[in-house]
């Protein structure tokens, strides 16, 4: 028991000179710890005399919370110390202006393909999301190319392990799933997203690459309603003096089939590196929707008739930004992306 009271007063002596965390630490390590001199006091229990081992017991008690007591008071009290310091030594200084924190903003690709929802929700037409994992028939069958029709080499296709599955070359397989929701009303839609082509990347083509489709059916469409929204388009995207010039083309899918130029929107006609001289930039592929792809959509081409026309955002941006290196969209370069 006195061995117990000695402990007891030697503890406390020693907490009371404690003068830091660390000298803490040690204190509580040597008194109160897994090995600590109280445990040790504890184990002795069984070779006390069995008539006193209870009130030993009690007083092992006591003198434990006692110095657990006193172990927490020092721990508030060097706590409190510690903030004394901090706040005699470390300054803050309110008056320092703050870190700018750097805000995110929208890619200039999900810019410019908004500017043109914008321009066709004005002239009516509604968006209208397709798959981007298609299948042959869609893609090319459906769109008047049945196997081995030399105009599937237009589009270098990816095609998945599972045979038929492929990623879509472009929009236009969107025409056949639109036209089958929506038959026998009439139709007036875009079909913006991203398309894949397996071609080499150069400055002016990748992989994948985002494409808009545009699709209108009804009973009285023509050639005239066509014209007059490319140049509707062209003109609120590019500036109101837009001057649109047609050429023809090919498309399997599109009869006629005509390719959509546009005066350079640098020199206004007279020749530049970006128009490549020519005074013109191209900016779509269109046509008239072919008897065959109708008939697919589950239209009658005797009644119904539509067009279409189908561009790349990413060479329109290219136009609008005089960007040279299509590479740029998707390299994730800040210093490209932050200028927009
Ligand atoms: C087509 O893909 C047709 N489906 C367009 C169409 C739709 C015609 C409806 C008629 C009716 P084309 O392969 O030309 O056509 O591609 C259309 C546009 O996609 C191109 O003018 C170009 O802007 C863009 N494009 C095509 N390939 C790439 C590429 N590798 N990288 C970036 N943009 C591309």
């Amino acid at each position: 028991m006195s061995d117990l009271n000695t402990l007891e007063q030697r503890a406390l002596a020693e907490l009371t000179a404690v003068a830091d965390e660390d000298a803490l630490r040690a204190w509580n390590t040597r008194y109160l710890g897994d090995k600590g001199e109280l445990k040790q006091a504890i184990n002795n229990i069984k070779n006390v005399p069995a008539d006193q081992r209870r009130t030993y017991g009690q007083e092992v008690n006591r003198v434990k919370e006692a110095l657990t007591a006193a172990h927490d008071s020092a721990v508030a009290r060097e706590k409190e110390k510690a903030l004394e310091r901090s706040l005699a030594t470390d300054r803050l200084d309110v008056t320092l202006p703050g870190r700018a924190v750097s805000r995110g903003r929208l890619h200039v690709a999900t810019q410019v393909l908004r500017e043109i929802y914008a321009v066709f929700a004005d002239l009516g037409f509604q968006i209208y999301t397709s798959r981007e994992v298609e299948d042959d028939l869609h893609n090319f069958e459906y769109l008047n190319m049945p196997p081995h029709h030399p105009a599937r080499d237009m589009w270098d296709t990816f095609h998945t392990t599972t045979r038929g599955v492929l990623l879509r070359t472009h929009t236009s397989p969107g025409q056949i799933h639109v036209m089958r929701q929506f038959k026998p009303k009439p139709i007036r839609v875009i079909l913006p997203g991203m398309c894949y082509r397996y071609e080499a990347i150069t400055t002016r083509s990748e992989i994948m690459f985002h494409q808009v489709e545009g699709l209108a059916v009804g009973k009285h469409i023509r050639m005239s309603d066509l014209k007059g929204t490319i140049v509707a388009f062209a003109r609120r995207m590019f500036g109101e003096q837009r001057q649109v010039r047609i050429r023809s083309s090919y498309f399997p899918f599109t009869e006629p089939s005509i390719e959509v130029d546009m005066d350079c929107i640098v020199c206004s006609g007279k020749g530049c590196s970006l128009c490549k001289r020519t005074g013109w930039l191209e900016i779509m592929g269109a046509g008239m929707v072919h008897p065959a792809v109708l008939k697919h959509g589950g239209y009658d081409p005797d009644t119904f008739g539509g067009f279409a026309f189908g561009m790349g955002p990413q060479r329109i941006t290219m136009l609008k930004y005089a960007i040279d290196d299509i590479r740029q969209f998707w390299g994730n370069d800040l210093r490209f992306l932050q200028q927009f």
